[in-house]
């Protein structure tokens, strides 16, 4: 009988978290059977197949540090845990191709990588452990953003290149922030930086700023022609920009001991609606109303008819999305 268990994960970003896993006592699986039979496995520094996949006797995993070679896959089946529950319980969709099927995690991949990623082609996600093996790229917010690629893939179909790529990368950064926001870890609260835990530039800066994109030297807080010759990861910025504005407002504020400070491009002030209300006009405009080709200009039609849709043309949730596309200069 291989049911549901609750086992135990000390992760290496999130503190002491749950995990779902199979098996019986003595022998357990990475194998989330109540999460579409989510799987997690162990690639030990080789770069194809899937590896081993994770079993333990106590279920009992990980110890917290990069050098138990469990930790880094307590993360990451723990961030496909919360990604899978967040995208049902707050929208209704049953895994990523909302088909109830889970996809699978392979952590250990290669020798001092420094990156993740999703592929539509096996349906799974990738980690790897980071510069000196000692940082894995496995927190819960890459883990939320690389899953969300597949998402999009489902649904949108953003074009991974131009304007329609930096609306897919910012898709993804939108719903890590969601995810984190959603989990609730004490251990991981919710902010609108990307990737601040893995230390990728090792200076203990994040990856990425949504309140502010050009923090990080190179993401756009503004949309203007010639956006599209940009990188994804960093023309990106604008909708990222655009998400924190509607989320949260112009100005500076502090969530969770994190300041924030949020320019505009029309120097007039935006009211957030909260991001509960943000995710929802996000989500139902990428799975009902953008399409492959969709761009900045067709991100905001499509943003406004899902607002109007959810809370109705007069409502301060339209008149929000107006103002934070108008103050990342994507206008009428
Ligand atoms: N980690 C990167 C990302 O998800 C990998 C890539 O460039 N596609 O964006
Ligand atoms: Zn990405």
């Amino acid at each position: 009988y291989q049911g549901v268990h609750n086992g135990t994960g000390n992760s290496q970003y999130s503190g002491k978290v749950t995990l779902g896993t199979s098996g019986s006592a003595g022998s357990y699986s990475m194998n989330d059977t109540g999460r579409g039979g989510h799987k997690t496995y162990n690639l030990n520094r080789g770069t194809s197949g899937t590896g081993t996949l994770f079993t333990d006797a106590d279920d009992v995993w990980g110890d917290g540090t990069a050098t138990n070679t469990q930790t880094a896959a307590v993360d990451a089946h723990y961030g496909a845990a919360e990604t899978w529950d967040y995208y049902k319980n707050v929208h209704g969709r049953s895994g990523i191709r909302g088909d109830g099927v889970g996809a699978y995690s392979r952590v250990h991949y290669s020798s001092n990588y420094v990156n993740a990623f999703w592929q539509d082609s096996c349906f799974c996600m990738t980690y790897g452990d980071g510069s000196g093996n000692q940082a894995p790229l496995t927190s819960l917010d890459v883990a939320a953003h690389e899953m969300s690629h597949g998402v999009t893939a489902a649904t949108a179909g953003l074009i991974y290149s131009g304007e329609s790529g930096g609306l897919n990368e910012g898709t993804s950064d939108i719903f890590a922030a969601a995810v984190e926001f959603y989990a609730n870890n004490p251990d991981d609260v919710g902010d609108y930086l990307v990737g601040e835990k893995i230390d990728i530039n090792g200076d203990g800066t994040p990856l990425r700023y949504m309140d502010k994109p050009s923090k990080d030297g190179a993401s756009k807080d503004s949309w203007y022609s010639g956006i599209g010759g940009v990188d994804v990861h960093y023309s990106s910025g604008v909708a990222n920009h655009f998400f924190y504005l509607l989320s949260e407002g112009s100005g500076a504020k502090e969530i969770n001991g994190v300041k924030y400070d949020s320019p505009t491009y029309d120097n007039l002030p935006v009211t957030g609606i909260g991001i509960k209300d943000a995710e929802k006009i996000w989500f139902k405009a990428l799975s009902e109303k953008m399409t492959s080709n969709t761009n900045y200009a067709a991100a905001r039609t499509t943003t406004l008819s899902a607002a109007a849709d959810l809370f109705g043309q007069s409502s301060a949730q339209y008149t929000a999305v107006a103002n934070a596309w108008a103050a990342v200069n994507v206008g009428s």
